[in-house]
């Protein structure tokens, strides 16, 4: 605790000196990062300063923020050093991180970011821009062409969104007659790497078609999976940060103890940092491991964000330490979930879903069910309707999933179960809300399953009747009570 006799600025006691870089030998730049928010800085970050601590090599890092100065703000007066503070049910353990050279908001200077990416010494091009980032439609993995950054990107050299960053400085390095960068995409999205480089020709064609040829001839877009629970801070935590370590850092990022990135070994011209020698999976295919984890993790994770939150719990850890919640997701795992998957080589999925469960449950994370109900209709279809689909095509029952799916329906409609309104943060919100509020009963679930963004018509027609009952017992039960009539 900070003792109550320090003056305070912002939360902060000023008179502990603020963060600040050591005076070390600095490694060039060579990876450029689109979407600096907390889960690059407490993932990829650190095993890109680690490998270079390893093994050498210039890769340091210019982060981009694609929208807000926010983190820019608050690291450019501490050398873009940060701390980053690993929770585990034991204690805290924090580091500094050294790795960003610099930090960019495209929004502010749009040249500069298309200058940095088109600079040969760049050679990677990272991106955690979340699922909308990418402006793809989630029912088919296309480009949205009707996206107004996708429109305005296909016209103007000066682009808005992340594919429109990348088509352009890609043409800029075909003009210069350079190699292309590496596109690594650290979100988790279905086929990650596959459907990056679907957008990036799209947009790429959309420009000029002999761009598009070079880009599919000569880009690479490997797929990764990446795993870390790193919820948003809050100030308290910034406090408590500067308690421990006796320095003021205007932007630390909290993270649990697990991490795992498994990445398809494809780079351009094989150029990249020592990943292997800093724990990361190299492999050829991704796929499998992806799949284990947006379906046990991030799947379950969304189940519990919409009917936890309706519930009224706060956090992940508060949801499963409610044993009604305990063993939905342990029954969504055994019953629902793993029957449809092909795990990874070697394997061993049940003690990755006891894993799995110790880290929901640690209590030194507070990651809020609010936080991950966000964005679902960008999240839905990789995280369960896959598994959904494939439970109908078996026959296998999924009356877990299809809860967690009137979850969601009931969670968009605005309006918790104690009649207060809930802050619905979706590219969607607006069109959800709508489609929701021109219905009555189990209606509202209908709209919904109409909404072709998210559901094809074959899905539609293969979910209904279980997503309408399961929404109909949460009419009648609550979240909790449907929650525990299943279990
Ligand atoms: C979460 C993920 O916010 C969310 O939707 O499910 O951020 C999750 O914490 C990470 O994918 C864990 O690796």
């Amino acid at each position: 605790m900070v003792p109550c006799s320090m003056s305070m600025v912002d939360g902060l006691p000023t008179n502990l000196p603020r963060l600040s870089r050591p005076n070390t030998p600095r490694p060039g730049v060579g990876m450029v990062h689109l979407g600096l928010g907390a889960f690059f800085r407490a993932h990829g970050a650190l095993y890109v300063a680690e490998a270079m601590a390893a093994s050498g090599g210039d890769w340091g890092i210019v982060g981009v923020s694609l929208q807000s100065p926010a983190t820019r703000d608050a690291l450019a007066p501490q050398s873009f050093a940060y701390t980053a503070l690993e929770r585990g049910p034991e204690g805290t353990r924090a580091q500094v991180v050294n790795v960003i050279e610099d930090c960019l908001v495209s929004r502010e200077n749009p040249e500069r970011v298309l200058a940095l990416m088109s600079d040969p010494k760049v050679r990677i091009v990272t991106l955690t821009v979340t699922e909308k980032g990418y402006c793809y439609e989630p029912s088919t993995g296309h480009l949205n062409v009707d996206h107004p950054d996708i429109i305005h990107d296909s016209r103007s050299a000066v682009p808005y969104s992340a594919p429109g960053f990348l088509v352009r400085a890609l043409a800029a390095r075909r003009r210069a007659g350079l190699r292309p960068f590496t596109v690594l995409t650290c979100d988790n999205l279905p086929e990650n790497g596959r459907l990056v480089r679907g957008v990036v020709l799209q947009l790429a064609r959309m420009i000029d078609p002999g761009l598009a040829d070079w880009i599919a001839l000569e880009g690479r877009f490997p797929a990764t999976m990446v795993d870390r629970i790193v919820p948003a801070i809050k100030p308290k935590e910034i406090e408590d940060a500067a308690s421990l370590t006796g320095y003021r850092d205007a932007a630390p990022v909290v993270h649990e103890p697990f991490r795992q990135w498994v990445v398809e070994d494809d780079f351009v011209d094989g150029l990249r940092p020592d990943l292997g020698a800093v724990g990361v999976t190299l492999v050829d295919d991704v796929t499998p491991y992806e799949q284990m984890k947006l379906r046990c993790l991030n799947g379950t994770h969304s189940a519990l964000a919409y009917l936890g939150y309706l519930a009224g719990h706060e956090t992940i850890a508060d949801t499963v330490a409610d044993p009604v919640f305990a063993r939905y997701v342990n029954q969504l795992w055994t019953h629902e979930i793993i029957p449809a998957l092909t795990p990874p080589p070697g394997a061993d999925i049940l003690a990755y879903t006891e894993a799995l469960f110790a880290r929901y449950a640690n209590p030194a994370i507070q990651h809020r069910t609010w936080q991950i109900a966000m964005d679902g209709s960008q999240k839905l279809p990789q995280r369960i309707l896959g598994t959904l689909w494939q439970n109908y095509t078996t026959g296998r029952p999924a009356p877990g999933l299809n809860l967690a799916v009137a979850g969601w329906m009931r969670y968009v409609g605005g309006i918790d179960e104690t009649g207060h309104p809930i802050q619905v943060k979706d590219p969607l919100a607006v069109y959800l809300r709508e489609q929701s509020d021109l219905a009555v009963g189990v209606d509202k679930a209908r709209r919904l399953l109409a909404v072709r963004e998210i559901f094809s018509e074959d899905l539609t027609r293969a979910l209904e009747p279980g997503i309408c009952a399961a929404y109909e017992r949460l009419m009648t039960l609550g979240a909790r009570g449907a929650v525990e009539e299943l279990s």
